[in-house]
């Protein structure tokens, strides 16, 4: 099972990634990495509450949760596969610490929808809070693939957007949908068919959203594996989702969360690299 990316993180990757806020990375993970959590993730649909925590879109899909906290192929997936090292190059983190998995299965004819949202529930500020979308099946248009407002994070960092308590309570998403057929709209929908082994890997401020699944036989299933950068930092607010096992109210505000048990260090850039993060002094004022 490789523990380095199977393809190279290229410098069309990085940038794609700074200026949509979402890039597709192809084949970074070999067939014995997906072979195994293709079975686990039968393994999890078959006995979700055994394996991890449902979330509130489980149901006709299955939405399950900290996986990685058992031993088992989604532990060995966070810390000896290149999960770290892709996210930590792409978007030019020198530290990558793991935060949350999240296993999502639409199982054919799922009518489960994912309305358009952005990953603001997360107890971090900051920008360096991705979501790595690991592919375990063929994804595409009639199975649900994922839709992204390309571009939008930019948006947000530059106007402090973010909504729900991370963010100042008057942020309000426009309405997508509606906007799909707007020509003035200033923003690209974006999307992508995938490949067991692909993954996209978004910005924790690009609105996504899926449709149900509408083939009669094929699953769609995908791994999403949320991770911290050096540029993150604690928002101990109400109603943000904390970190399991972690008081979320008594962290430090404003302060990078230190690496540990619960927020592992799973990847550094190596010490012969130039250093590819630089802190601004706004970030810790
Ligand atoms: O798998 C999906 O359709 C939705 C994924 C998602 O919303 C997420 O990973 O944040």
């Amino acid at each position: 099972m490789n523990e380095r990316p199977l393809n190279p993180i290229t410098a069309e990757h990085i940038e794609a990634y700074r200026a949509d806020g979402v890039v597709c990375l192809r084949q970074m993970f070999d067939a014995e990495w997906i072979e195994r959590l293709q079975q686990a993730a039968l393994e999890v649909a078959a006995d979700p509450a055994a394996h991890g925590l449902t979330g509130p879109s489980h149901g006709a899909m299955i939405s399950v949760s900290h996986l990685w906290h058992k031993p088992g192929i989604f532990r060995d997936f966070v810390f000896n596969s290149p999960a770290g090292e892709i996210v930590g190059r792409v978007i030019e983190a020198d530290n990558v610490q793991m935060f949350h998995d999240h296993l999502f299965r639409k199982p054919p004819k799922s009518p489960s929808i994912m309305q358009w949202h952005a990953d603001h529930l997360w107890p971090f500020t900051g920008t360096m809070i991705p979501n790595l979308w690991v592919a375990l099946s063929p994804v595409n248009e009639e199975n649900g693939r994922i839709e992204f407002v390309a571009g939008y994070h930019r948006f947000c960092i530059d106007t402090g957007s973010r909504f729900g308590p991370a963010g100042d309570g008057t942020f309000r998403f426009p309405d997508f949908e509606t906007e799909r057929g707007n020509p003035d709209f200033p923003f690209r929908f974006v999307t992508w068919d995938l490949q067991p082994g692909d993954a996209v890997l978004f910005h924790v401020d690009i609105p996504h959203y899926s449709k149900g699944n509408d083939s009669e036989m094929l699953a769609r299933t995908g791994l999403a594996m949320r991770m911290i950068g050096d540029d993150c930092y604690w928002c101990p607010r109400e109603g943000l989702m904390p970190v399991q096992g972690m008081d979320l109210l008594s962290q430090p505000d404003g302060v990078h969360p230190e690496p540990g048990e619960l927020l592992p260090l799973i990847w550094r850039r190596p010490e012969d690299e130039p250093r590819a993060f630089t802190p601004c002094k706004e970030q810790f004022a």
